[in-house]
């Protein structure tokens, strides 16, 4: 079902993105992958079996003008998108909000707020006048539940889930289905992100316990985007077995 469809992946380049990369290509999807590291995007198209469906778009979401130009110009087999997976974003600090740096919260709300909405508004106009696509969101446990030195974060996630419901509410009957996954602990580059580089303290996120992979959350995501055209996954949250709640983490050690 998704063979041949083209999927645009945002933030392919690492994590949940690159494994959904993997995932869709390995089911015969034709892939826009779009991120701002150009050279890890195209390590990526050196390691699937067909690299020839693949077009890498470098791509900051954070510059509206950028957005528009680089999706209104996409070579001809990619230019019509039947799926959105809407997945770049970033957490930067643990502070209180009291004493938390500015910068910080611009660029997640840049990236994961503002970023979204300047590539869901230059896709899903297309996605109406063909009559056919699919939105898929990466939220988080932390649109649902806020943590302490995460509320920024937090807001920007529970900003996604908002605006997945409300894209749903706008495409009411239209056939353009909107979903969004929203997992808990996922090992990636997120936690080094959100520590400005440092590995040790990124470490220590997942220690004595089982996190999710990013193959785990890339299953999911194809598994929506491969249901029959009458039913659309609204929301799926999936967190570790180690994981209960936002805050509550079962460790060994
Ligand atoms: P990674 O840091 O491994 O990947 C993040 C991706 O986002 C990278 O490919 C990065 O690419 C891209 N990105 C960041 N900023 C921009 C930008 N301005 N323009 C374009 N691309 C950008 O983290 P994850 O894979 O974990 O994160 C993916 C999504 O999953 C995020 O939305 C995150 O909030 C969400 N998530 C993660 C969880 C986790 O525990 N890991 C749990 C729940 C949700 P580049 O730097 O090359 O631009
Ligand atoms: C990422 C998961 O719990 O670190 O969205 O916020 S968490």
């Amino acid at each position: 079902m998704i063979h041949n469809q083209t999927v645009l992946i945002t933030g392919a380049s690492s994590g949940i993105g690159a494994a959904c990369a993997q995932t869709f290509a390995q089911a015969g999807a034709r892939l826009i992958l779009a991120a701002r590291r150009r050279d890890r995007l195209e390590q990526l198209v050196s390691q699937v079996a067909n690299p020839d469906v693949i077009h890498v778009l470098p791509l900051d979401v954070r510059d509206p003008s950028q957005v528009e130009t680089a999706l209104n110009s996409l070579p001809k087999p990619w230019s019509h998108i039947d799926v959105l997976i809407n997945n770049a974003g970033l957490s930067r600090g643990l502070d209180k909000l009291h004493e938390a740096k500015r910068s910080d919260w611009e660029e997640m709300i840049d990236t994961n707020i503002k970023g979204l909405l300047y590539v869901t508004r230059a896709v899903v106009p297309g996605m109406v006048e063909r009559g056919q696509g699919h939105v898929i969101n990466i939220g988080s446990i932390a649109g649902h539940q806020t943590y302490p030195g995460g509320s920024v974060y937090c807001a920007t996630k529970a900003a996604v889930r908002a605006l997945t419901e409300g894209l749903k509410l706008d495409l009411l009957g239209t056939p353009i289905r909107v979903s969004a996954v929203d997992p808990g602990m996922v090992e990636t580059e997120f936690s080094q992100v959100r520590f400005h580089g440092d590995a040790e303290r990124a470490k220590q996120v997942y220690r004595g316990m089982t996190p999710l992979t990013p193959n785990d959350i890339a299953e999911i995501v194809l598994f929506c985007a491969t249901r029959p055209p009458h039913v659309n996954i609204s929301d799926i949250v999936v967190l570790a077995t180690d994981q209960s709640s936002a805050t509550l983490v079962h460790r060994r050690t």
